[in-house]
């Protein structure tokens, strides 16, 4: 059996590491998409489909390096046609039985298109700190102990703290 979850992980942080490690346990082998993959810098989504790709794979390493030969990541772009949304993801991933998600967007698309769709738990409150994360991040209150190790340090790397910070600055001086 193989399973979907989508998440726009801006950034990946531990919420979504603890669905993933509960959800591979119920599939043979798991997609995760990476949604809104078009946005980045922006003070939403701050990170590239590519850095999060490599968020989640170095993630998914933390767990088990051997996890990600059943694991596939896929970045794909909002088509703001929700009616047609499910195909666009459908024709743009391997086959799939099954979908995790708590999106209550998510869960209705895949319902009406007759998907089985199970709820995960805490992922609305997860979806919440995402942007507490960022909050932080533009605030210089520590953040790195809400996602994974290897995820801060990937944030690090692109100087994705700067990059929010000078995208809140523009933002702050665009409202005068
Ligand atoms: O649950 P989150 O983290 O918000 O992730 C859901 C992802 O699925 C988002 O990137 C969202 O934009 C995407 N999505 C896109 C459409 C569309 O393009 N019409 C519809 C539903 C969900």
């Amino acid at each position: 059996m193989r399973g979907f979850f989508i998440g726009r992980f801006q950034p990946y942080h531990l919420g979504h590491h603890e669905i993933v490690r509960e959800i591979i346990n119920e599939v043979d082998e798991l997609i995760i998409g990476i949604g809104s993959a078009q946005e980045s810098h922006t003070l939403e989504n701050p990170f590239t489909a590519g850095e999060r790709i490599l968020m989640v794979s170095k993630a998914l390493d933390e767990i088990d390096p051997e996890l990600r030969k059943r694991v596939y990541i896929i970045p794909l772009e909002d088509i703001y046609r929700n009616a047609l949304w499910v195909s666009h993801v459908v024709s743009m991933v391997p086959p799939f039985d099954v979908v995790f998600s708590n999106n209550p967007l998510v869960v209705r698309l895949f319902k009406e298109a007759g998907f089985e769709v199970r709820k995960t738990k805490l992922y609305n409150r997860e979806f919440l700190q995402g942007r507490e994360i960022r909050k932080m991040m533009i605030e210089g209150d520590s953040w790195e102990k809400y996602v994974p190790k290897s995820v801060a340090k990937v944030i690090k790397e692109v100087g994705g703290v700067e990059r929010i910070r000078e995208i809140a600055k523009n933002d702050r001086i665009a409202e005068r």
